[in-house]
């Protein structure tokens, strides 16, 4: 039984969220075989069509909030507790269910379903459940609230936290991700430079799945529970 002691970072993807319901984006029935990417999830879409944008983060939004946390995310949880060190979990998910599943150090580095953003002053404040482009902005009155989302073209969140943390880890989990999207999927590569050992818990191999050392292939709501009880109760 290994130690829960040492520097932690998890990224997680939409696989981590299927069980609960949400839809993953590159899967067979994935979002992005039913939305064109470059319509929603893009600045130049949402500039075209405001309400095609919102339309598509309001559905999301509702599904979210209607999902609850599957036994990945709160093993997770579970595990943070009882971690001594740093433990760190950027997600790529826009969804709240680390959260809800009691997770406490969780960084949204595309962003969140429940924020909403000035695009005129760069205000943020909590979403409705409903947006829509006119939504006055409760700082500077514009009419021009978007979903506070990292879009295709635009930069993530956080990056020099992430990559600090990458670059001191000793141990670098990646959950659900298809290693498609960038700069998410170099994270291993950049971890492993570092001197971390790199473990990819995965539905089947991502597009990443050389840059690891260890990979085992599963739903995660089996595979997270499995690897949570790998580690003993307390650092002592
Ligand atoms: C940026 C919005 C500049 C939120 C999203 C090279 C370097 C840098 C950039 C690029 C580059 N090449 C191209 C780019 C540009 C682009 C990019 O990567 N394009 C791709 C398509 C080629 N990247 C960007 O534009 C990013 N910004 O690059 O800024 C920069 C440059 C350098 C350094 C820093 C900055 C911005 C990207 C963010 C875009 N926003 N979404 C939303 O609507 O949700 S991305 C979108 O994809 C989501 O955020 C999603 O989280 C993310 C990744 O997808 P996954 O989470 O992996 O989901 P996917 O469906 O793909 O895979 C699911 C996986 O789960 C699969 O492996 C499946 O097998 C598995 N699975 C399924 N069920 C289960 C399961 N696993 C376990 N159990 C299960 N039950």
């Amino acid at each position: 039984m290994k130690s829960p002691v040492g520097r932690l970072v998890i990224l997680t993807g939409a696989g981590i969220s299927a069980e609960s319901g949400l839809g993953t984006f590159r899967d067979r029935d994935g979002l992005w075989t039913r939305h064109d990417l470059s319509k929603v999830a893009t600045p130049e879409g949402f500039a075209e069509d405001p309400a095609r944008v919102h339309a598509f983060y309001n559905a999301r939004r509702a599904n979210a909030r209607a999902a609850a946390p599957n036994a990945a995310h709160l093993a997770l949880a579970a595990l943070e507790r009882r971690w001594s060190g740093d433990f760190l979990i950027v997600t790529q998910n826009v969804d709240d269910l680390h959260e809800r599943a009691g997770s406490r150090n969780v960084l949204h580095m595309h962003g969140v379903l429940e924020g909403a953003l000035c695009a005129g002053c760069g205000h943020r404040w909590p979403a409705s459940a409903v947006m829509a482009a006119d939504d006055p902005c409760p700082a500077c009155a514009a009419p021009r609230t978007r979903p506070d989302i990292v879009w295709f073209g635009e930069y993530p969140y956080q990056m020099e936290r992430i990559w600090q943390a990458l670059r001191a880890a000793d141990l670098f989990v990646a959950i659900g991700t298809s290693g498609t999207v960038y700069p998410a999927a170099a994270f291993a590569q950049d971890a492993a430079r570092a001197g971390a050992e790199c473990l990819e818990l995965n539905a089947e191999a991502s597009a990443v799945a050389s840059d690891f050392h260890a990979l085992r292939i599963g739903p995660a709501t089996r595979l997270v529970p499995e690897w949570v009880a790998e580690w003993r109760d307390g650092p002592g």
